[in-house]
C-alpha cells in the first residue's frame, strides 16, 4: 500500500499556490471583504509547534471564508523592534538589525512550510525605515492635534545602569539585569493623550459583540471609571491654598479621621524642604517602584506632617495631615481623606497610628449606637448616622446630598475620574523608532520637518556602556535647529514598541503607500479587521492602544473607522508534559522514552520524573520543534492535531499519540480515496435516483456533514469539525460498491471531504482533489452546499424510562402523536416485563425524545 507522500505533495502545492498568486488580495467591490489577522509575532528566534496554533487558526478561517466567496485579506509581518534584540547585541555582539532580520528569515521559512495562506506580498517589518517613518509623521500630527505632549513624570531609575526601566523590568524593587535597587526619578517624557478618549473607549466596548466578555471586562477595569467628588480641605495655618482630594464616598465625610497626601505631592516636597525626617520618609517611599502593584503590596506607612485642615461640614473640627505611601500621585488629585470605618486601608492606617474610627453608615437592622467597626471595615449599604444633614439617608442619596452641599458651599464639585493614565511612549532604548523632535536652546522643542523624515537610527552603535546607545553616539544626536539653524540636539528617546503594533493592521491594507503609512480608501475598504486572533496576554495594552490609535488617526484625518477589530478570538495554549531527571534538570521530550509504563532517559536508561502539563516553553524544555514534526509527519498532520480535541480558546495538549493519530487518519483518508476496492465513476456523474439503503444513508451523511461543518466553522468549533470529518470518513469506508448508487456516492463523499478538510489540511486536500480528476485548484473551489431535504431525519429514537431508569429505546416516525408513542412504548417487551401486568400510574410523553413511566 502506497503511503501518502507528504514531502513531495506539500512542497508542490505550496509552489503552485505561490505561482498562481492564490492568496494575494486585491481590493474589489464584487464580493464582500473579509480581513483576518493573527497578532504578528516578535521575531525572537525559532518557532516551536506551540507557537503556530494561532496562525493555523487564522488560516482555517481565511481559507474557509475565501471558499465561501469572501474577498479575503490575510497578511503577515513582524513586530520587529524591542529589547531582546538589544540584549542579544550585548550578549553575543551581534547588531540588533542583523539578529532581527536573521530571525525574520528563519521564522518566515517556518511559516511557509506550514502552508499558511498569507498574502506575502504585503509582508512588513516594523524596524524598516519605510515602516517607521510613517509613525514619525503620525506622531507629529498627534503633536499638532494636541494628542501628544511632554511632561515630567516619575520613572523607575536604575542607578547602576543609569537608565530608565519599564515597570515590567522591575522585579521586587530591583532592576532585572544587574539587580540593583531601583529608584524613582522625575524625567521629561513623551505621552499620548489616551485619557482624552477614556469615555469613548469605554462606551465603544459595548459595540464589540464579537469580543470575549472577559477581555471587555478587563479593558473596562483598566479604564476604571469612578464617579465621586473633588473637594478642598482648608488649612488651619492660614495658607490660602487648600488640599484637594478625590473621593468616591463623600457620604462618609462625617467619619473622616485624617487627610493624606502622596509622597510625590508638591506639598510633600515643600514640607520636606524644612523637615529632614520627612525628606527621609519620602526617599524611603520612592525606593519601591512606581507601579501600582508595587505600591499596593507594600506595607502602609505614614508620616504626620503637623499640618491640620478643617472639616468641610463640621464647624471647629480639624483633621491631621499625613504623607502616606499608599496614595498615588497620578490618580485623582494625589490626596485623600481617610474614613477608617468604611475603608479597609484607612482602617489599617488608623489602627497603626491611633486615629479615631467612627462608623457613619449603619447596616440595615443594626443598632446605630451599638454598631462599631473592629478589624474589618464596613463597606456595604446602610443608613447614615452621626452625620448631620445626611442622617437617615441611604448611601446613594447621601453621596448626592453631600456632593450638592460641597458645590453649594464652594468647597468642591462632583466629578468622574478614570484609572486610565496617558500613555508614556518614551523609551531610553536604541532598537525602536526615534521620536522625531529636536531640542533647541533658543526655540525649545522643534518637530523634525517632513522633508527630513524619516529620522533613521544610526547603524554604528556600541552597547559597551550601560544606558541608551543613541545618547552615547558620537554625532548622531547633534544637528541644526530646523527653525533657527543653530546647533541643537535630537531627542534620543525612541517609541515604546506598542507604537508600531498600534497601526500595522492599517499598513497591511496598502503596504507600499509612501506618504502617510496607508491609503485612506484602502483602510476604509478593509478595516475593521473582521477576525483578530491572538493571546489573552494582549487583552489590555495592545488592544487598548490600538483602539485609541485608530481613534487618534481618525481625528487626524487618516481613516474613517473607530474600532480596529470587529471580532476577537483569544486562543488557548499548547501544553506538553514536562520531564525531569534525578538532579531536577529539565529534559526535552525527545530525550525521554516510555518503557514498561516507566519513563526513562533514552541514552542512559535512568528513571525520569514525569511532571505536570505546562505551556510549551523553552525554559521547561517541554517544546516540540516545528521542523521536527513537519519533517516526520508533514504540515497537514500538525495542523490537523492543532485543530483537534480542544476548542480554540482552550488549552490543547500536544502528545506523541495525538500526532500519530492525526497522521494515521490522513493516511486512512488517502487510501479511501486512492485505493477504493471498486471503481469510481468519472467526475460529474449524476447520482442515480434508485439507490440502496446503505447508499441512501451515506448520501444523507455527506449532506449532514457539509451542513454541520459549515456551521461549526462559522462558530470556530474547529475540534467538532475534525470529529465530523472523521465520522464521515468512517461512514464512507463502509461502502463496498455492491448496492445501487454506492460508487457515485463515494465519489461525491470524497469530493465533499476534500472541501471540508481543505481549510485544515490544505495540501492533502488539494492532492486528493487533483487525484479525483479535477484540473482546477481546490483553493479556488466554492464551498459546497447541501440539500436541506437530505439533512432532516424522518425517524427519531425515543428513550423509555420507568421510575427514572432507562429500560428501552424505540425508533418511531418523527413527530408521531403522543398517544401513538405511548401505545408503542407500553407494548415494548422490556417495559411489559418490568410493569408485570400492572397498569402504570402515570405516563409522560415528550415527543421525539422520551417517555417517562411512573410505575
Ligand atoms: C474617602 C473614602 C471613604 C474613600 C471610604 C473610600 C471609602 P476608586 O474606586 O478606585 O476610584 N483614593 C483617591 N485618590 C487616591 C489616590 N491618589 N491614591 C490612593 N487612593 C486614592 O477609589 C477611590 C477611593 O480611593 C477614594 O474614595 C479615595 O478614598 C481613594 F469609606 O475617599 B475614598
Ligand atoms: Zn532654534
Amino acid at each position: 500500500m502506497a503511503r501518502y507522500n507528504f514531502r513531495e505533495t506539500e512542497a508542490k502545492w505550496q509552489a503552485i499556490w505561490q505561482e498562481r498568486r492564490s492568496f494575494v488580495a486585491v481590493q474589489r467591490s464584487d464580493r464582500p471583504k473579509y480581513y483576518v489577522l493573527e497578532m504578528f509575532p516578535y521575531p525572537s528566534g525559532r518557532l516551536h509547534i506551540g507557537h503556530v496554533r494561532n496562525y493555523t487558526l487564522g488560516d482555517v478561517v481565511a481559507r474557509f471564508k475565501r471558499a465561501q466567496g469572501f474577498n479575503v485579506l490575510h497578511p503577515m509581518g513582524w513586530d520587529a523592534f524591542g529589547l531582546p534584540a538589544e540584549n542579544a547585541a550585548i550578549a553575543h555582539k551581534v547588531h540588533p538589525a542583523v539578529w532581527t532580520y536573521d530571525n525574520i528569515r528563519v521564522m518566515g521559512e517556518q511559516l511557509r512550510i506550514m502552508g499558511l495562506a498569507y498574502d506575502w506580498t504585503r509582508e512588513v517589518a516594523t524596524c524598516a525605515p519605510e515602516y517607521y517613518r510613517h509613525e514619525q509623521k503620525m506622531f507629529l500630527d498627534f503633536l499638532k492635534a494636541g494628542l501628544a505632549y511632554r511632561k515630567e513624570s516619575l520613572v523607575n531609575w536604575d542607578p547602576v545602569e543609569n537608565t530608565v526601566l519599564a515597570n515590567e523590568q522591575v522585579i521586587d524593587g530591583r532592576g532585572w539585569r544587574p539587580g540593583a535597587p531601583v529608584e524613582k526619578r522625575q524625567l521629561c517624557q513623551w505621552f499620548l493623550r489616551i485619557t482624552d478618549f477614556a469615555e469613548e473607549l469605554l462606551d465603544g466596548l459595548k459595540t464589540l459583540e464579537r469580543w470575549p466578555d472577559k477581555v471587555r471586562v478587563m479593558q473596562e477595569n483598566w479604564i476604571g471609571r469612578s464617579s465621586g467628588a473633588r473637594l478642598s480641605f482648608r488649612r488651619t495655618d492660614g495658607v490660602a491654598e487648600g488640599i484637594e482630594v478625590f473621593t468616591t464616598r463623600p457620604d462618609t465625610l462625617y467619619g473622616a479621621a485624617f487627610v493624606a497626601i502622596s509622597p510625590n505631592h508638591p506639598l510633600a516636597a515643600s514640607l520636606a524642604a524644612g523637615n529632614p525626617a520627612l525628606a527621609g520618609f519620602i526617599a524611603e517611599c520612592n525606593r519601591i517602584g512606581t507601579s501600582e502593584a508595587a505600591i499596593e503590596t507594600a506595607e502602609k506607612n505614614g508620616f504626620e506632617t503637623g499640618l491640620t485642615v478643617r472639616h468641610p461640614f463640621v464647624e471647629g473640627a480639624v483633621l491631621p495631615v499625613y504623607v502616606a505611601n499608599f496614595v498615588l500621585m497620578d490618580y485623582g488629585t494625589g490626596a485623600i481623606f481617610g474614613c477608617p470605618a468604611h475603608d479597609q486601608r484607612d482602617l489599617d492606617f488608623a489602627r497603626k497610628y491611633g486615629l479615631p474610627v467612627k462608623a457613619v453608615v449603619i447596616p440595615d437592622g443594626a443598632d446605630a449606637d451599638a454598631f462599631s467597626v473592629g478589624t474589618e471595615a464596613y463597606t456595604g449599604p446602610g443608613t447614615l448616622r452621626h452625620s448631620g444633614f445626611l442622617d437617615g439617608l441611604d448611601v446613594e442619596s447621601a453621596k448626592q446630598s453631600a456632593g450638592e452641599r460641597l458645590e453649594q458651599t464652594g468647597q468642591g464639585r462632583r466629578t468622574t475620574v478614570y484609572r486610565l493614565r496617558d500613555w508614556g511612549v518614551s523609551r531610553q532604548r536604541y532598537w525602536g523608532c526615534p521620536i522625531p523632535v529636536i531640542h533647541c536652546a533658543e526655540c525649545g522643542i522643534v518637530p523634525v520637518p517632513d522633508s527630513q523624515l524619516p529620522v533613521r537610527l544610526p547603524e554604528d552603535v556600541s552597547f559597551d556602556k550601560p544606558g541608551n546607545p543613541l545618547e552615547h553616539h558620537p554625532n548622531w544626536k547633534h544637528t541644526a535647529c530646523p527653525t533657527c539653524g543653530k546647533p541643537a540636539v535630537r531627542e534620543t528617546d525612541t517609541f515604546d514598541t506598542f507604537f508600531e503594533s498600534s497601526w500595522y493592521f492599517a499598513r497591511f491594507t496598502s503596504p507600499g503607500e509612501a506618504t502617510r503609512g496607508f491609503d485612506s480608501a484602502a483602510a476604509d475598504y478593509w478595516l475593521p479587521v473582521d477576525q483578530y486572533i491572538g493571546g489573552i496576554e494582549h487583552a489590555v495594552l495592545h488592544l487598548l492602544y490600538s483602539r485609541f490609535f485608530t481613534r487618534a488617526l481618525k481625528r487626524c484625518g487618516y481613516l474613517a473607522v473607530e474600532e480596529p477589530f470587529a471580532g476577537l478570538m483569544t486562543q488557548g495554549m499548547v501544553t506538553h508534559q514536562t520531564y525531569k531527571d534525578a538532579e531536577g534538570g529539565w529534559l526535552y521530550p525527545e530525550e525521554v522514552e516510555e518503557k514498561d509504563g516507566r519513563a526513562v532517559n533514552i541514552d542512559t536508561g535512568a528513571p525520569v520524573a514525569v511532571g505536570r502539563l505546562e505551556k510549551m516553553s523553552k525554559s521547561k524544555k517541554n517544546v516540540v520543534g516545528l521542523e521536527k514534526v513537519v519533517d516526520a509527519y508533514g504540515a497537514d498532520t500538525a495542523r490537523l492535531l492543532l485543530m483537534s480535541d480542544s476548542p480554540p480558546e482552550r488549552d490543547l495538549e500536544w502528545t506523541e499519540s495525538g500526532i500519530d493519530g492525526a497522521w494515521r487518519f490522513l493516511n486512512r483518508l488517502w487510501r479511501l480515496a486512492t485505493e477504493s476496492p471498486f471503481a469510481l465513476p468519472p467526475a460529474g456523474t449524476p447520482i442515480p435516483a434508485v439507490r440502496s439503503a446503505k447508499a441512501e444513508a451515506a448520501l444523507r451523511a455527506v449532506h449532514k456533514a457539509v451542513a454541520a461543518v459549515t456551521e461549526d466553522l462559522q462558530k470556530f468549533h474547529f475540534n467538532k469539525v475534525v470529529a465530523r470529518i472523521r465520522e464521515l470518513t468512517n461512514t464512507l469506508a463502509e461502502l463496498d460498491g455492491s448496492g445501487a448508487g454506492e460508487a457515485e456516492i463515494l465519489r461525491v463523499g470524497l469530493e465533499a471531504l476534500c472541501s471540508l478538510i481543505g481549510p485544515i489540511a490544505p495540501h492533502i486536500a488539494e492532492e486528493l482533489w487533483h487525484s479525483l480528476g479535477h484540473d482546477g485548484l481546490l483553493a479556488d473551489r466554492p464551498w459546497p452546499g447541501f440539500d436541506p431535504a437530505l439533512i432532516t431525519d424522518d425517524s427519531v429514537t425515543v428513550a423509555i424510562q420507568i421510575n427514572g431508569k432507562l429500560r428501552a429505546t424505540i425508533t418511531v416516525a418523527r413527530d408521531l402523536a403522543a398517544s401513538e408513542i405511548e401505545r408503542i412504548a407500553l407494548a415494548e417487551p422490556a417495559v411489559v416485563r418490568v410493569l408485570q401486568d400492572k397498569p402504570p400510574r402515570k405516563v409522560i410523553v415528550v415527543p421525539n425524545r422520551i417517555v417517562n413511566i411512573v410505575a
